[in-house]
């Protein structure tokens, strides 16, 4: 193989190749993704619970953990490789048989988080209610296809 060929291949290999692969192990690949969905659903639920009345309302509370859930919607699908729908995962088999539709499902999520922290930086709890909704309503449509009870 020319020199040249051989750099543009392991270039693109490190770009795009396997998602688990920046992954030791597909147990921790499950651990990272377990953990991002964490710690996202603490900042999500602290908004969700404001927008609820369930927690009082503190608007810089409310876009800080906005914010830290929106930059964190984005973490969790490079850690969904092939081999990693093992072990200790709720994780249906679909997302694998299903690919288009769940990347779909996590980008309608992650949409609605880029929206959320938008409404949350306005202070405008009406707005952060609907945003609320909508991107609950985006966590379920997942969950409902794609995560075992
Ligand atoms: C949460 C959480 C979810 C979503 C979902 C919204 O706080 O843990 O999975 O919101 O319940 O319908």
């Amino acid at each position: 193989m020319k020199p040249i060929l051989s750099l543009v291949l392991i270039a693109a290999v490190a770009a795009y190749g396997p998602a688990h692969a920046q992954f030791a192990k597909a147990e921790d690949a499950v651990k990272y993704r377990k953990s991002a969905l964490f710690v996202m659903q603490q900042n999500f639920g602290r908004v969700a619970g404001m927008a609820g009345g369930k927690i009082p309302f503190d608007a810089k509370v409310a876009a800080d953990s906005a914010a830290v859930a929106e930059y964190v919607s984005r973490l969790p699908w490079t850690a969904f490789g092939e081999g990693t729908d093992k072990g200790d995962t709720r994780a249906k088999p679909e997302i694998w048989k299903e690919r288009a539709k769940f990347d779909e499902y996590a980008e309608k999520m992650q949409a609605e988080m880029v929206k959320l922290s938008a409404a949350a930086k306005t202070g405008n709890l009406d707005s952060i209610k609907a945003a609320v909704n909508a991107t609950g309503g985006s966590c379920k449509t997942c969950h409902d296809a794609f995560r075992k009870e």
